[in-house]
């Protein structure tokens, strides 16, 4: 009986092996990693590194902690195209208030945008990181937050 059950038990963890082994097969329409930020008065996202493979699906969530009103205080996470001129594309942004803050020639430039975000609010964007690997920035395009440092890094590799 007991030399029955040893010649089962490796049977059993290959099954579950062969199991678990395709359950994590990537697959296109597999749930993303979420990566849950804040954006803070102090115009700051608190995280300033999101690290990902290749191609990784993410699913960012930010959410602004404030109490002031949302036409004074409200955060985006928008991800740039490496080579994008970011300076002007933060400056345009500023003039684009009736644009949500995001202008139409800065559009090239953006791999991944959520809307903006007043206090107490969440927004999300689901998205593939760049294949390629290399740093990428994301930014906060509410008029003088970037230039407060509300910027980060998404880190490919
Ligand atoms: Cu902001």
């Amino acid at each position: 009986m007991i030399q029955k059950l040893r010649l089962r038990l490796p049977l059993a963890a290959a099954a579950l092996l062969a199991l678990f082994g395709a359950s994590t097969l990537p697959a296109a329409d597999a749930a993303p990693r979420v990566v849950k930020l804040k954006g803070t008065d102090a115009m700051q996202y608190d995280i300033k590194t999101i690290n990902a493979k290749p191609g990784e699906k993410l699913k960012v969530v930010l959410t602004t902690v404030s109490s002031m009103p949302k036409d004074q205080m409200a955060h985006n996470f928008v991800l740039l195209a490496k080579g994008a001129n970011v300076d002007m594309f933060i400056m345009e942004a500023a003039m684009a208030r009736d644009k949500g803050y995001i202008p139409d020639s800065g559009k090239k430039s953006i791999l991944a945008m959520t809307g903006m975000a007043g206090g107490g609010e969440t927004v999300e964007v689901v998205f593939e990181a760049p294949k390629e690997p290399g740093e990428y920035l994301y930014v906060c395009t509410f008029p003088g937050h970037y230039m407060a440092g509300m910027k980060g890094t998404l880190v490919v590799k």
